[in-house]
């Protein structure tokens, strides 16, 4: 990853979360793809892949011009999601809310992946499908909550999957943050990262503004655990740790004594 910074093991990961009093998590699509869901610039990354142009699926200007990409990528991306479960480290994270440990996870993930473990407190700065807007009267589609209702509504209009609102006829658009438009929820993820005495930065390569920001907000202790290179430079407080997040964090997890269940 950056060979020339200090890597950390499991063990002392363990070490640091137990010393912690207000450690927070920052996570990225890393986090998601050992729950079969593609991240952007991993090997089966959509970057990669080309299966769809993530910068034309999230353009704002591009949905406003033509939704219909935008929803056929949501189509394949709910029937992707319907059979995925959260993954170990999902389940870790919230698991250390749960006991004190964590004070919350900021994430980047549109899948709402964190919620389904039982993270209680999720700042999803990219957004997420659990709700919708008309992007012409700004009326919020009500029913929009889960993958079903997306899955369900979009199966139901096969010709045409672009959903309309009820009130104006209008295009609904989920209320994730696409490219053009501003975060949701910084100012708390600010925050709790300027706040906190260690952060886990798990599963992205920080390529992404501004949540690439938020690690060099703190002194604190940061790990970074990534498969493959992350935009970040070496320093004193920031350890490097190449591994897949599941692996390491049932290392972790087993010195910290904690046991999951498996999904
Ligand atoms: P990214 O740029 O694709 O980086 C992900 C990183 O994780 C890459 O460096 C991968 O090599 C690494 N990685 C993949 N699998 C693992 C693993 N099992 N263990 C350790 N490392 C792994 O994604 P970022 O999150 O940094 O970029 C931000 C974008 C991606 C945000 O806008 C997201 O909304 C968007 N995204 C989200 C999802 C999702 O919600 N699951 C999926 C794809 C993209």
């Amino acid at each position: 990853m950056t060979p020339s910074s200090p890597s950390l093991d499991p063990a002392q990961c363990a070490a640091l979360l137990r010393q912690a009093k207000s450690a927070v998590a920052l996570t990225g699509a890393g986090v998601s793809t050992g729950a079969g869901i593609p991240d952007f610039r991993g090997p089966n990354g959509l970057y990669v892949t080309r299966r769809y142009d993530p910068e034309l699926v999230f353009s704002i200007d591009h949905f406003r011009k033509d939704p219909r990409m935008f929803y056929e990528f949501t189509r394949d991306f709910m029937g992707t999601l319907q059979k995925v479960k959260p993954t170990f480290t999902h389940r870790f994270l919230a698991r250390l809310e749960g006991l004190g440990m964590l004070k919350g996870v900021v994430t980047q993930n549109i899948d709402a992946l964190h919620r389904y473990a039982g993270s209680r407190r999720v700042v999803e700065i990219h957004g997420s499908y659990w709700s919708a807007t008309c992007i012409s009267c700004r009326g919020a589609a009500a029913q929009a909550k889960s993958y079903e209702w997306w899955e369900e509504s979009i199966r139901k209009s096969p010709r045409s999957p672009v959903l309309c609102c009820g009130t104006c006829g209008g295009v609904i658009k989920p209320d994730v943050v696409f490219f053009g438009e501003a975060v949701r929820g910084f100012e708390e993820a600010v925050q709790m990262v300027e706040g906190c005495d260690l952060l886990l930065v798990l599963g992205s390569s920080l390529a992404v503004y501004p949540a690439a920001s938020l690690p060099q907000l703190t002194r604190a202790a940061v790990v970074l655990v990534n498969k493959g290179g992350v935009a970040l430079a070496p320093a004193a407080n920031r350890f490097f740790v190449e591994a897949r997040l599941d692996d390491y964090f049932s290392q972790v997890a087993e010195r910290l004594g904690i046991a999951i269940e498996t999904a």
